[in-house]
């Protein structure tokens, strides 16, 4: 049991502590990490942005690149960080254990750290916001799912500022409580003055989008999910869950010693927030030889931005310039949306199909063995595919030979293919989505119907024509999480090399658990180099590896009896 903003409720800690450990590296290391697993449930741990190149078995993602990790069992992560750094982080990826507290970040620092950087620094650290819930996420991931509850995701109760926040025990006379122990409390930041520091902003959380700042500092962006970008300043800063930001701050400000930093749940987001909700959470910056007293610092004057949408990045371009080519290899059009499915449960589906992960057949391991030994699906399902891409090129394909298409909705590439992926979002609800194994470019996004020439044609480069004249390829923003707004579209550039087979889903944890999952098994050629380890394969065969599994369909008949 452990209490961050007081309140005592189960949680996932890791070396004993939460948030988990900072684990940091140089460009070029190899990272060596020994998982033990000791507690109740099968894990896995997933390295949020890194690349893997040449392991892809390492992603530590369940039902896709590898087997839970069963309880009692241990696995070493091992994985080399080549050509790229900045921020990152790390979280489980079996059902909703981030949530509950299994998760912590990773910075790389580049070869070229300071030159791409274009605002020396003297300090670097990294602060990590999270929305905390009360209650263990597999009580409420059963509640979410259940009949009638489609849209009503689990709202949170307090939000953490590197794993802290302070709640008064009257607000919840129900629940065990103490506020005095020392982990409890407002996170507290020193800096020196007059001097520049860089913060690491990392949405840990589950649901909730942040709006942060610091109190009459300016905030120069250049670090976006680990693309270093020209300076922008701005007053406040909005990351969807999974989103980085880094941001330099000058100590310099005279008018007082110490300053709020608040981070605001951005509560439009929420259908049925409790009353006891509190979605302000304050940490205490102070100047270090300053009083240290409450700042009475002031906030911005400008309303606070209370769309439930990423923040507009179109003024954010990377220091290193890489063209987009006007000429996609293909075009995949996806229509995400929630739906009454089996039993009457709402579930998350792209283009009709909804992700069930299995705990002992990860599909990469399919596609290894598949590639060598059973060739003809991997490859004759590019003729027979029920759902074709845009007959632009015949380099890219949904996969429904190989892959049962209700669930597992898998996107293959041969060779090294620029892939366009069109999102519509038909729900009232944000998804911030996340590519596993890349970073993507943003190349547009829009609210209502994408601009297309014709309603009902079939979804290609030449019905996209207008948008792509309008489009500014010199030298998009690239980033491995951006959110496509309620009713919304975004359009995503993937520049498919990395030989794997990679999730992209919905980051919303709870959507995510609902199916918003599908994956890309890219660049097939090069994942015959590969090999499974056998530690990898090992995981499969262990008892108790189905722990911790999400609800399934069939478990609502038992429990509608
Ligand atoms: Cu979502």
């Amino acid at each position: 049991m452990h209490n961050p903003d007081g309140i005592y409720r189960p949680m996932i800690l890791v070396n004993n502590q939460y948030p988990g450990p900072l684990i940091e590296a140089n460009e070029g290391d190899t990272i060596v990490v020994h998982v033990q697993n000791e507690a109740t449930n099968a894990t896995a741990i997933h390295w949020h942005g890194i690349y893997q190149t040449g392991t892809p078995h390492m992603d530590g993602t369940v039902g896709v690149t590898q087997c839970p990790i069963a309880p009692g069992r241990s696995f070493t992560y091992e994985f080399t960080v080549t050509g790229q750094s900045g921020t990152y982080w790390w979280h489980g990826h079996q059902g909703l254990q981030s949530s509950d507290g299994l998760h912590g970040p990773l910075v790389i620092h580049g070869k070229e750290e300071r030159t791409l950087q274009k605002i020396p620094y003297d300090t670097d650290r990294v602060i990590l916001l999270s929305d905390h819930y009360h209650d263990l996420s597999s009580a409420l991931l059963w509640q979410y799912l259940m009949p009638d509850m489609e849209n009503a995701e689990p709202v949170p109760e307090t939000g953490l500022i590197n794993g802290r926040s302070f709640r008064s025990c009257d607000d919840y006379p129900d629940r065990r409580c103490d506020n005095t122990t020392a982990n409890v409390g407002r996170a507290r930041i020193s800096l020196d003055r007059n001097k520049n520091h860089r913060l690491r902003f990392i949405n840990v959380g589950a649901f909730a989008e942040f709006s942060v700042q610091l109190d009459e500092h300016e905030m120069a962006v250049t670090e976006v999910d680990g693309t270093d970008v020209l300076p922008v300043r701005y007053h406040r800063l909005n990351l969807s869950p999974a989103q980085r930001y880094s941001i330099i701050i000058s100590s310099n400000v005279t008018s007082a010693d110490n300053f709020w930093l608040r981070a605001r749940m951005i509560t439009n987001c929420f259908t049925d927030p409790p009353k006891t909700l509190q979605s302000d959470t304050l940490a205490v910056v102070r100047y270090a030889d300053g009083a240290d007293a409450d700042p009475t610092s002031k906030d911005w004057e400008e309303q606070l931005a209370q769309d439930c949408k990423d923040m507009n990045t179109t003024e954010l371009v990377p220091v290193e310039t890489v063209a987009a080519s006007t000429e996609p290899d293909a075009v995949f059009y996806l229509r995400s949306n929630f739906e009454i499915g089996a039993y009457r449960l709402s579930r998350g589906f792209f283009n009709g199909s909804s992700w069930r992960a299995t705990a002992d057949n990860p599909t990469l391991h399919r596609s290894v063995d598949g590639l060598n030994s059973d060739r003809a699906n991997y490859t004759a399902a590019r003729a027979s595919s029920t759902i074709p891409a845009d007959g632009l090129a015949n380099t890219a394909f949904v996969n429904d030979r190989a892959f049962e298409v209700n669930s597992e909705l898998v996107i293959q590439t041969t060779g090294v293919q620029t892939i366009d992926i069109l999102i519509s979002n038909f729900d009232d609800g944000a998804h911030p989505y996340h590519l596993h194994g890349y970073k993507f470019s943003v190349l547009a996004q829009g609210h209502g119907q994408p601009p297309l020439t014709s309603v009902g044609a079939a979804i290609n480069r030449e019905s996209l024509s207008p948008l792509y004249d309008t489009l500014d390829l010199t030298n998009p923003l690239r980033r491995d999480t951006a959110s496509v707004e309620g009713y919304g579209w975004i359009l995503l550039r993937v520049i498919a090399d990395n030989p794997g087979q990679w999730a992209f889903h919905c980051h919303v944890s709870w959507h995510a658990e609902a199916g918003l999952l599908m994956q890309l098994l890219t660049n097939t050629d090069g994942l015959a180099d590969i090999t499974i380890p056998r530690t990898n394969r090992d995981l499969c065969a262990a008892d108790g590896i189905d722990k911790g599994m999400g609800p399934k369909d069939d478990d609502y008949i038992e429990f509608a009896k």
